[in-house]
């Protein structure tokens, strides 16, 4: 059955593989599972069609058959839960890794999410400086808490997982802040799994896009 999934027409990351489709194509790639690509333009995230699947008019989503599904979390677990490749066996293992996932979303996410809001947003108010400070406090402390947790294992738990891809997309929101190499465990982990040829295949497919609709 067909893969369908949705991406910026033109990412406003300009192809840095932020964007959240790069989440779901590395999932894709990580369990061998090709797809297409639908490209959406702003105005066309906000239309009826596409509300129908993503009500907050985001992307990404995924089609297969007659299931839509939005919110890359979730699509990145069906995706593992579908398909071998991105959660072990093991039934525990399974649910610790599912845990890992979570804790990537829910727990580190939201601050590095604020860190690009006060970066984007928020850089003309007179609070500016005070606020950032402050979120990237609340940054460190966690990844102070993941390295210690880290240590010098490659991944969170045992083999690579859909824990460890949700990790890893997340820390590279940091990448040119410097935050992220005050922890050089962590900096090595998210260069692991940049390493990984399913994250260059995803990286390299999101890239082309951008550099396509740039030539264009
Ligand atoms: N929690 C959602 C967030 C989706 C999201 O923020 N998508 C961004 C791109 S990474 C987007 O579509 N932004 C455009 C907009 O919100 O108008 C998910 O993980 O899928």
């Amino acid at each position: 059955m067909t893969i369908t999934i949705t991406a910026f027409e033109r990412s406003p990351d300009r192809g840095r593989g932020l964007a959240r489709d790069m989440r779901v194509r590395w999932a894709l790639e990580e369990v061998g599972q090709p797809y297409e690509v639908r490209l959406l333009s702003f105005k066309a995230m906000k239309e009826p069609a596409h509300l129908a699947i993503q009500p907050f008019g985001q992307i990404p989503t995924y089609e297969e058959g007659d299931l839509a599904l939005f919110e890359s979390g979730a699509i990145v677990l069906h995706i593992a839960e579908r398909y071998a490749g991105l959660l072990p066996d093991d039934a525990n293992a399974r649910s610790r890794a599912i845990t890992w996932m979570f804790a990537a979303l829910s727990t580190m996410e939201p601050p590095i999410i604020d860190r690009a809001i006060a970066l984007y947003a928020e850089g003309d108010q007179p609070w500016h400086q005070q606020r950032l400070s402050m979120v990237d406090e609340r940054i460190r402390k966690r990844l102070s808490e993941l390295s210690t947790r880290l240590g010098d294992a490659a991944w969170l738990d045992g083999e690579f997982s859909a824990g460890d891809l949700q990790m890893v997309s997340v820390l590279l929101r940091l990448k040119g802040s410097g935050i992220l190499d005050e922890y050089p465990n962590l900096s090595a982990y998210v260069a692991r799994g940049e390493a990984r040829p399913a994250y260059k295949r995803a990286f390299d497919a999101q890239l082309a896009v951008f550099t396509g609709a740039s030539a264009g």
